[in-house]
């Protein structure tokens, strides 16, 4: 049978108004670019003729431009999950236009096959190379691209030449069975591989293969600041002494890290600490850091469910496909992160949060506990199920008139049960073995920012008693007031 080679604009066309699209990648690394950008035009079209046009989105996490932007732009968003970071997309959601459910990113693609989800209709898949029997070879993002495959009707496939066909082996797919004949998913070290290195679908059910040349498009990230510095340095310092007291073990334990600058410092500063021997990774996104560290010899493997890097280190990576082939796995999200092998593996997860509250719970998600900044992610799958679970954040954001500590955090993404050190640019809060009020002396002294330290004392001798000592007419008192003034430095006690 031969492949159906056509357009990107005649392949949208397989798209109807109403269907669940199943995005291959994880960020934009793997998601599908050309046929996304059509399908924008058809709704736009549509919608200019007084039609109605929209399509459910199913993707590994964020996406880019030419997909969550270009949707979301032409208002054709019908619902979306579980994670995203754009910008045009975020203000449809925020005001109404997009409805968004925030999951677990280890959860979607069971919840697609449990049933929980409308049924995927069509799956949009990059690949680096296909055969006619229907195997597929991924680029540089999984995400949900095995189950997505296995539901949809129709499979349309962006062959992208930009990527090499030496990915070919990089990727390890399995999908688990459903209770109750699920098995143990059998990695014991973060170099395991249980699945196959291509994904093998119906080739009757491939409608379209859209040849493309399209790069990711990753921006490179701004160079470490003094804050970042800090903050990566305190973490690098405080695993540093977990080593030295025998909690962490001397062959150390793999790692977990977000995404993003501080993240990017983090690694950074773990790489330059002469304490931290050489480590490996069991995380969600690998990052261009990973792959500095990987050639300086401080990082020996990675696992991951995508590479978000930038164009130069993509291709240096394809040159140096010897050095760096046995040194990386890619695995669907469910797999990348999913609780059972992180609890095994002992991971040591490196997150970020939004705000914190001085007792140790984390808002990950939404500004002031009503606008949805980007989604929960893997926080939550690695948070719960790590060796030892850090958050990171800077003291202060929007030039101070923000404190990244408050009272009682206004939205609740990971609990007081989940996190076990909190680390600013000022300091590290151990909040292992501590009641409520001793974690909130631990914050304030050591984390929270000199603008905010009297305040949050204060706050705590407004307290009307209790385990958790909380004044519930206090508590929003700083929010309140940055939606007031704009400045939460303006808060007034003296009216509780
Ligand atoms: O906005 O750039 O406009 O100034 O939030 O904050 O400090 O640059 O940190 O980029 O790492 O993002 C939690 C959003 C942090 C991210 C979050 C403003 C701040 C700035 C970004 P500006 P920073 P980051 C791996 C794991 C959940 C998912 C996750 C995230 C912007 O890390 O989405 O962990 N995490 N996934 O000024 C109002 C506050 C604020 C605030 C910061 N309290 N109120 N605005 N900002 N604190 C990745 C994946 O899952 C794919």
């Amino acid at each position: 049978m031969s492949l159906p080679f056509m357009t990107a604009a005649e392949a949208a066309k397989f798209i109807k108004n109403g269907d669940a699209i199943g995005f291959s990648g994880f960020t934009s690394a793997g998601a599908p670019k050309a046929v996304t950008s059509e399908l924008a035009k058809i709704a736009e079209a549509e919608h200019a003729k007084g039609n109605p046009f929209k399509v459910g989105m199913y993707t590994g996490a964020s996406t880019s431009d030419m997909l969550d932007g270009a949707l979301a732009r032409a208002n054709a968003v019908l619902f979306r999950t579980p994670y995203q970071s754009h910008k045009d997309l975020r203000a449809a959601i925020n005001n109404g236009e997009a409805p968004y459910y925030d999951l677990h990113l280890s959860q979607i693609a069971q919840e697609l096959r449990y049933g929980f989800l409308k049924k995927v209709d069509v799956a949009i898949m990059e690949a680096c190379d296909i055969s006619e029997d229907g195997t597929i070879i991924l680029t540089t993002g999984v995400g949900i691209s095995p189950t997505i495959a296995h539901q949809a009707d129709k499979i349309i496939i962006e062959l992208n030449h930009h990527h090499s066909k030496s990915l070919k082996g990089m990727h390890d797919l399995y999908e688990p069975a459903a209770p109750p004949y699920r098995k143990d998913i059998p990695i014991y070290t973060v170099r395991d591989r249980i699945g196959t290195p291509y994904l093998k679908v119906d080739p009757k059910k491939i409608v379209a293969v859209v040849e493309t040349d399209l790069q990711d498009g990753f921006a490179p990230f701004t160079p470490p600041n003094e804050v970042t510095v800090k903050i990566g340095d305190n973490v690098a310092k405080f695993l540093a002494s977990e080593l030295k007291k025998g909690i962490i073990p001397k062959e150390f334990l793999p790692i977990q890290s977000g995404v993003g600058n501080i993240a990017n410092a983090v690694m950074d500063s773990l790489g330059k600490n002469p304490e931290i021997p050489t480590f490996t990774m069991y995380t969600e996104v690998i990052q261009e850091s990973i792959f500095t560290l990987m050639k300086e010899g401080h990082v020996s493997f990675a696992s991951g469910s995508s590479l978000t890097i930038t164009e130069e280190v993509l291709q240096d990576m394809y040159s140096n496909m010897d050095f760096f082939h046995d040194k990386l796995v890619l695995r669907p999200q469910e797999i990348s992160n999913n609780p059972e092998v992180i609890r095994r593996l002992g991971l040591i997860t490196i997150n970020t949060a939004l705000e914190a509250d001085i007792f140790g719970n984390i808002n990950s998600t939404h500004v002031t506990g009503t606008r949805m900044m980007n989604g929960i992610g893997g926080s939550g799958d690695f948070t719960r199920n790590a060796f030892i679970s850090i958050f990171t954040t800077p003291s202060v954001a929007k030039g101070g008139k923000i404190s990244a500590f408050v009272p009682m955090v206004s939205h609740h993404d990971h609990s007081e049960h989940s996190v076990k050190v909190i680390i600013s640019e000022y300091g590290i809060a151990d909040l292992r073995a501590k009641a409520p009020i001793e974690r909130a002396k631990a914050i304030i002294e050591n984390c929270v920012h000199p603008d905010y330290k009297q305040l949050l004392w204060d706050y705590l001798k407004l307290s009307k008693g209790g385990h958790s000592p909380q004044n519930l007419y206090a508590c929003f008192a700083m929010h309140q007031q940055l939606q007031e003034s704009g400045d939460m430095r303006n808060t007034d006690w003296s009216k509780y």
